[in-house]
């Protein structure tokens, strides 16, 4: 008979869930601040106006399996300072899954959010992010999470591990919305529209 100790998985991860860390088993970490987010902000003169080393948001997950394989899951976290590029909010980069109809859940641990939701048609959604709200990501929308709070957004994101992120239609076609502060209110402002806002 196998004893308990032998059968025992070591480097099992722990949680800090309202820290958005992750310890116990090799993580992957990202950065990414705002001289890396140049071509995402409408507002180029605020921009310029921001150090670029500006940290608008941190990511940790874990990968048990490799990207490769299709069936396994990764999990991670994602915190976003609070802040804005003029009166755009700061956010994630956003991107559609490389396979398209991989999905995704969110949940929000800290603070308070936009969660925009775009199909390949360029038809938007957008749900609210807060304390508790959890956020399924169906297979071919685009997500990008933006923090409208004063405070750090952070939420837990669990993908498929071959769903990978196709990034470069984001960066060259954008979002058709933006969530923008006008009168200290969120508002989410049509593509077109954003030089009027
Ligand atoms: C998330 C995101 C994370 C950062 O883990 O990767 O929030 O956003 P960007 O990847 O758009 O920079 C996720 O959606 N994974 O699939
Ligand atoms: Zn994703």
């Amino acid at each position: 008979m196998m004893t308990f100790a032998k059968a025992l998985i070591e480097n099992q991860p722990t949680l800090q869930w309202f820290a958005g860390e992750l310890s116990g088993a090799p993580v992957h970490k990202s950065v990414t601040n705002t001289g890396q987010l140049a071509g995402f902000f409408q507002d180029k003169v605020s921009l310029a106006g921001i150090d670029p080393a500006t940290v608008v948001y941190r990511v940790e997950w874990w990968e048990p399996v490799s990207p490769t394989v299709e069936g396994g899951l990764f999990w991670g976290s994602t915190i976003i300072e609070p802040g804005r590029v003029g009166n755009e909010y700061f956010m994630t980069r956003g991107h559609f899954h490389t396979i398209r109809n991989r999905a995704e859940y969110y949940c929000t641990v800290q603070g308070n959010g936009m969660l925009l939701l775009m199909d390949e048609l360029r038809n938007i959604k957008v749900e609210i992010m807060s304390p508790g709200s959890l956020h399924y990501i169906p297979g071919g929308f685009a997500h990008r999470a933006v923090n409208t709070g004063d405070t750090a957004l952070c939420f837990w994101a669990c993908w498929p591990s071959d769903a990978g992120h196709d990034y470069e239609t984001v960066a060259s076609k954008g979002f058709s919305a933006r969530v923008l502060s006008k009168n200290g209110k969120p508002v989410l402002v049509p593509e077109e529209a954003v030089t009027e806002a």
